[in-house]
């Protein structure tokens, strides 16, 4: 039997789709390998887990990583919610008592046609897709996901934008019954993209993972993912999406200014205050890899940020 190791498997993630179409034929035969090497690492069938609602058909974008996929159990378990706790496993704990269900949207600003949609408008509103992206923690671990949504893209169009929108301010939900009181951070967690980095055909509104609806830990009913920035940036559990002229403020960089900036680009050559950003461990891994540039997506967004020094926009 032969077990795929991950220098196997190349680092570019973006390949044009014939390239793309055999690579993905390859991964096919050896996808039951990796899945038994996940479920392993997790101590359960993969079948175990709780039922949650399927979604699909899904679009395989070629956006996708073909990396291995971090194991759904720890996906699930090993979470950065910190309304629900600031230890990895409270938010599993915790965070069944969120009701994602009715749940609204408001996307507002300035737009020529704001409004607020339903969760299920949301389901609808663009074909789906798994986007198997790696997520970089601040914090110096990583993760391989297999995201499900649409580009935040087709949402914003939805309402309009005007020329003078210039930022995108994500507002997520807070509910001090629920959810931690002490002022750990800012509550309601809030994070921001500049207008074009939230058009970026990468950034995904996220509805779901593993090919089912997001478990609360993972900010149900819907988040962002923003590949090429620091875990932080992808805010859980959005309820406003606001066009804005103006910098938002957000909740991390409230608290930390020195520590986490507006733009928050995974890049190896800026480290944090307290620790380095050189490398990361993949969370069930445990030799230390390199940290790539835009965590790996330099190809797709560097263009974004031509002109500005990086060290001074961290
Ligand atoms: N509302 C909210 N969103 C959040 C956070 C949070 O504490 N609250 N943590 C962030 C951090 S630090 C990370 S690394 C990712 C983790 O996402 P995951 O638990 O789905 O892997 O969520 C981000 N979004
Ligand atoms: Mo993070």
């Amino acid at each position: 039997m032969r077990i795929l190791r991950p220098s196997d498997i190349l680092p570019s993630e973006i390949t044009p789709r014939a390239l793309f179409e055999d690579r993905r034929r390859f991964l096919l035969g050896a996808g039951a390998t990796l899945a038994a090497g996940a479920a392993m690492w997790a101590g359960l069938p993969s079948e175990a887990r709780a039922a949650a609602a399927k979604l699909g058909p899904l679009a395989r974008s070629p956006f996708s990583s073909d990396e291995p996929q971090t194991p759904y159990k720890a996906v699930t378990t090993y979470n950065n919610y910190y309304e629900f706790g600031t230890d990895k496993e409270d938010p599993a704990a915790n965070a069944g008592k969120l009701t994602v269900r009715p749940w609204t949207v408001r996307v507002e600003g300035l737009a020529g046609k704001a409004r607020t949609f339903d969760i299920d408008d949301l389901l609808k509103l663009a074909p789906l897709e798994e986007r198997i992206y790696r997520l970089r923690c601040v914090e110096a671990w990583s993760m391989v996901i297999p995201w499900v949504g649409f580009p935040l893209s087709a949402l914003l169009r939805q309402v309009d934008p005007q020329g003078s929108a210039k930022y995108v301010e994500f507002v997520t939900h807070y509910d001090p019954k629920i959810m931690l009181r002490r002022p750990v951070l800012d509550w309601p967690y809030t994070e921001g993209l500049r207008i074009d980095e939230a058009m970026h055909p990468l950034t995904l509104l996220t509805l779901g993972l593993y090919g089912e609806v997001l478990p609360n830990q993972n900010g149900a009913p819907v988040r962002v993912v923003v590949p090429w920035k620091y875990g932080f940036k992808s805010a859980k559990s959005i309820v406003a999406i606001r066009l804005v002229d103006k910098e938002p403020r957000t909740a991390w960089n409230k608290s930390a200014p020195s520590e986490y900036g507006f733009y928050s680009n995974v890049n190896p050559n800026v480290d944090h205050p307290r620790w380095s950003q050189a490398t990361e461990r993949r969370i069930g891994e445990f030799r230390k890899r390199p940290t790539l540039m835009f965590n790996g997506y330099a190809e797709q967004v560097a263009n974004l940020y031509q002109g500005m020094d990086l060290r001074k926009s961290f």
